[in-house]
């Protein structure tokens, strides 16, 4: 029997409206409605990746370890005992994976630079045949017409240097390798990243020791290890503007908690702008403001943070651009309390992706850009990072329909949609991520790429999601 098509279904919806004597909108008749969700001209589509989750090479040419190298090779640390020796190999597959970048079609690559591949030791005496190779990734990519963002630290800190986060020392030896940098790559690279999410290199590392180094510290020393962060920061942003040309733009990359409204009224969005600047009080809030807030200082009391003269000034440098890494949310109300919200508690029954902590809220691109817009009104937002992970099954012809990382993508987009509708300064979107990659303590358990990759032959296949993003690429709208 011939299957009834989709065409079938458009000729019966307009028979039945011309008996009916109603006329449809087009869209009803299989247009494509993509245009409906269309994004401005120029908004800039790309990938994101992190050098220690792909990059493997760890001992070549010179590359010095860092503190994932000594966490992930600890007994009982990541599962499987997984290390990223060599992960995707993309310090010898580069090519190949700025092709990957090619065929989706994205005009911009976000990835990150291991600081002890060009200074093995932290500071002091770079190793030049590790900047050769970020010098080779770079041209690759303008070669094939694709602008690279640069991270100039995701979580990868140097063994060498003592004390890691727990000294000032470490904040300082960050600018030197970012004036480094800045010196080296910015003749071709316009556009920077300081630090990648600040609470997980610092307070999951240093206070609830589950990331790299793996330290409990009591609350005041935490505190100034969060300190040590921003101060890196903002010592990074001093330095890349000393060393570059002025037009270069630099920003960081922060996963902002983000709080969406119960519901759109008055008294639940105030509480979302609240909750938003409370939630993210040592790290986002103190860098647009200048200044740790009130309510923070009061809270951690005696374990607030020791300042020096001049740190405030560097923390609260302007940024060119905000990157927001968001892949969740939690959900706030309006309480009436003094604090004047309440986080709503998560039902068991809530939906997640295979990472449990992935709960789906796909409005959360939405809000975490419209509560940071008003509150700091940066001059630009990218979102640095949106994506997750998926059970993927390579089925017998060898594809990935991963359905449910194209839904998960499908729905965020529209929600950011919106924000550019609305006139907020959203200049461009990195999926997380271009391929599967060691996705820490979780090792290569679980995937957050939209190219699978066979670990064993390191071969590199798109997924559904792949072909999805490209065709979103293609037409500058959601599909
Ligand atoms: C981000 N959490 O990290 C990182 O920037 C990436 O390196 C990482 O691969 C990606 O998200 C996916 O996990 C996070 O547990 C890791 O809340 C964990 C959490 C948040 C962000």
């Amino acid at each position: 029997m011939k299957s009834f098509t989709r065409r079938d279904f458009g000729k019966t919806v307009a028979a039945a409206a011309a008996f009916a004597g109603v006329s449809l909108p087009e869209i009803a008749l299989g247009q494509p409605h993509a245009a409906v969700r269309q994004y401005p001209e120029g908004f800039r589509w790309g990938c994101a990746t992190a050098a220690y989750q792909i990059e493997g090479g760890a001992t070549a040419d010179g590359r010095g370890p860092s503190i994932w190298d000594t966490f992930s090779h600890t007994p009982g640390i990541t599962v499987n005992g997984d290390t990223g020796d060599v992960a995707d190999d993309s310090y010898h597959l580069y090519k190949e994976d700025v092709k990957l970048l090619r065929n989706l079609g994205v005009s911009a690559y976000r990835m990150s630079i291991s600081w002890s591949r060009v200074f093995p030791s932290g500071t002091g005496q770079p190793n030049p045949l590790g900047l050769d190779y970020y010098n080779r990734v770079v041209d690759e990519l303008l070669a094939n017409k694709i602008t690279p963002y640069i991270t100039l630290f995701h979580w990868d800190l140097p063994a060498a240097l003592p004390g890691g986060w727990q000294s000032r020392d470490t904040s300082k030896a960050f600018a030197d390798y970012a004036a480094y940098i800045a010196k080296h790559l910015s003749d071709r690279v316009h556009h920077f990243m300081t630090t990648n999410e600040f609470t997980c290199f610092t307070d999951i590392g240093y206070r609830d020791g589950r990331f790299a180094p793996g330290l409990k510290l009591p609350a005041a020393q935490a505190n100034q290890v969060r300190h040590h962060g921003i101060l890196a920061h903002g010592l990074g942003v001093q330095a890349l503007r000393a060393n570059a040309p002025s037009t270069t733009q630099v920003g960081l990359a922060e996963n902002a908690n983000v709080y969406v409204p119960i519901m759109e009224t008055p008294k639940h969005i105030e509480a979302a702008r609240r909750a938003t600047r409370d939630g993210n009080a040592p790290f986002l809030a103190t860098l647009m403001e200048g200044k740790y807030p009130d309510s923070y200082l009061q809270r951690e009391g005696a374990n607030a943070p020791k300042v020096e003269p001049g740190d405030m000034q560097a923390i609260g440098s302007k940024l060119d651009f905000v990157g927001l890494n968001v892949y969740t949310a939690d959900y706030v109300s309006a309480d009436g309390s003094a604090q004047g919200y309440a986080i709503e508690p998560r039902q068991t029954s809530y939906p997640h992706m295979a990472s449990p902590w992935i709960n789906i809220t796909p409005e959360c691109v939405y809000w975490t850009v419209r509560n940071v817009c008003d509150l700091w009104k940066p001059p630009a937002i990218y979102i640095t990072e949106n994506g997750c992970s998926a059970d993927d099954v390579v089925t017998s012809a060898n594809r990935i329909e991963d359905t449910d990382r194209v839904m998960y993508l499908r729905n965020h987009l529209t929600h950011l949609h919106r924000a550019t509708t609305e006139g907020y300064p959203v200049k461009g979107y990195f999926l997380w991520s271009l391929l599967d990659n060691f996705e820490w303590c979780d090792g290569y358990s679980k995937r957050f790429g939209i190219h699978y990759v066979d670990f064993k032959t390191l071969k590199r296949t798109p997924k559904l999601s792949a072909e999805w993003y490209r065709e979103t690429i293609a037409r500058n709208a959601v599909v």
